[in-house]
């Protein structure tokens, strides 16, 4: 950011506590004042920009009380009005880029396409008071510092992702995780939707995955499974929110709930017992046998039919089970699979040993075999374990999560960078980072929240931002700011002590 400091005490203005921290930011003098009369104007009045109007006045109008009429930009005066603007919006900003301008008579937010409004939305929300994001009203005024703000995204792969399958997750829970990453500006949403505790997708044609496999969760906990209707919704709302969702279905290992349905998916014809401890590596699809294919074929093509984006997960993660030459031979049959239903096939790093497409996407969590994609042409999603994963613990005391991959503080999630991971995977290798939270240890909501918040912030930052002129002793003053934003938004985020949270 240009003319401005950002040091301790410093006159804080509004642009400088941005996260993820913009491309661009200048503040100017004054300040906007969002009126009570204020409407939100549309250029052209789209189908596509009335809705992010309408979204933008469904954010506003709860602490506000205000009505924020959505009007055609010819039908209203720019003066005291937001216009939403995709003609003339600048295309070298890209597809996720955006520029706002406030100046005290108006606030404009320009961009290509409606990605960008979307964007450039969650930044204008992030510059009024912290009580915008209050569901109750609250007293203004509401206020933003002038200046201009041109930002666009780093990588193109921002991805935050739920197992749903250790413990199961309702829509609505999803959505509100939809919502808190679109916050942060995500625009990944990877599900993890199949382990040997649970299947959580019904697929019609093989009905028992989810009825007998969906039954189960760790510990004994109450299963459950989305209909094809509830994922469709899932997938349509996050589309809403610009978020692109990725299914997993994971194969040929962590399959227990599956072959506990279909006993002829066993290599020896029998079920095992359900599983809801928390190992891993024990279950195999039967590589050998012909039905494994069918009903991958089946399943795949079910999955690939109902998502709208181009991805989809195969897991391929700690196939401890499979031999080594059997894994590869499957994960090649399993590319063309996936292929033939028209999708990008992304895997865990496992993936990188078997001969894959350069379309097709490992995501790096313990090692460096991705590279052996890299020498393919593949590019890769970073999710390293003791910096991304949000289940572990943030240090000895925390009261959720696993330590496996170390304890993860605020400032480990924030303080590295992508390219530095491995020597061989340089950034244009890089597609972008995600972080994965695995649901061994959580029940709720409020315990998603606990271990995302407020490390997904910094992996969004990492995902979106510049690295030059950011750094850990000047982002944790930002994060101090995002305390009551956070609050506002009801969020039970960890109050880490490396954060003098205002
Ligand atoms: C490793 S990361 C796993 C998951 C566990 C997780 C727990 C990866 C691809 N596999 O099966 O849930 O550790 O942190």
């Amino acid at each position: 950011m240009t003319n401005s400091t950002n040091a301790a005490g410093a006159n804080q203005t509004g642009l400088q506590n941005l996260i993820p921290r913009p491309a661009y930011a200048a503040p100017a003098a004054g300040k906007f004042r969002l009126a009570p009369q204020a409407a939100i104007r549309v250029d052209p009045p789209s189908a596509d920009l009335v809705a992010l109007a309408g979204y933008l006045a469904d954010r506003l109008r709860p602490a506000t009380g205000y009505a924020l009429a959505v009007v055609p930009a010819d039908q209203a005066p720019a003066g005291g009005n937001i216009l939403l603007a995709t003609s003339g919006g600048d295309p070298a900003l890209g597809e996720e880029g955006y520029e706002l301008i406030v100046e005290p008579a108006a606030v404009r937010l320009w961009a290509a396409g409606p990605a960008g409004i979307f964007w450039g939305i969650q930044t204008f929300r992030q510059l009024l008071p912290p009580a915008i994001e209050s569901l109750q009203s609250q007293a203004g005024p509401w206020e933003i510092p002038a200046g201009v703000v041109r930002d666009w995204p780093r990588f193109g792969w921002r991805g935050v992702m739920l197992d749903v399958a250790r413990h199961f997750f309702g829509v609505e829970d999803v959505k509100r995780c939809i919502d808190l990453a679109a916050y942060y500006k995500l625009n990944r949403l990877h599900l993890h939707l199949t382990d040997d505790q649970g299947w959580r997708l019904v697929i019609e044609s093989w009905p028992e995955l989810a009825r007998t496999g969906g039954a189960t969760a760790v510990g004994g906990d109450p299963g459950g499974y989305y209909t094809q209707a509830d994922y469709a919704e899932l997938a349509a709302y996050a589309q809403s929110r610009f978020i692109t969702l990725v299914p997993e279905i994971d194969v040929p290992g962590h399959t227990n709930a599956a072959l506990a349905a279909y006993p002829e998916l066993n290599c020896s014809g029998i079920a095992p017992e359900p599983y809801t401890g928390i190992e891993v590596g024990f279950s195999s699809l039967c590589i050998s046998k012909e039905i494994t294919y069918r009903f991958l074929d089946d399943v795949i093509g079910e999955v690939a039919a109902l998502t709208p984006g181009p991805y989809l997960h195969i897991g391929g993660d700690e196939a401890k089970s499979t031999p080594p030459a059997d894994y590869v031979q499957f994960i090649e049959r399993l590319q063309s699979i996936v292929q033939a239903r028209g999708k990008l096939m992304v895997g865990w790093e496992e993936i990188s040993t078997a001969s894959l497409l350069p379309s097709s996407i490992p995501q790096a969590w313990a090692s460096d075999v991705s590279k052996k994609a890299v020498q393919q042409g593949c590019k890769v999603i970073v999710s390293p374990g003791n910096r991304t994963y949000l289940d572990m613990m943030y240090d000895e005391n925390c009261p959720l999560g696993l330590h496996w991959a170390g304890y993860v503080e605020v400032r480990d999630a924030y303080d590295w960078a992508p390219a530095d991971l491995v020597p061989d995977i340089p950034e244009s290798a890089i597609l972008g980072v995600e972080a994965p939270l695995w649901s061994e240890t959580l029940h709720t909501i409020r315990d998603i929240e606990f271990m995302a918040f407020p490390r997904l912030a910094g992996i969004a930052e990492i995902g979106w931002s510049p690295a030059a002129g950011r750094s850990w002793d000047e982002y944790r003053l930002r994060l101090a700011q995002h305390g009551p934003r956070l609050s506002a938004l009801g969020v039970n985020f960890y109050r880490s002590p490396q954060i003098d949270w205002i």
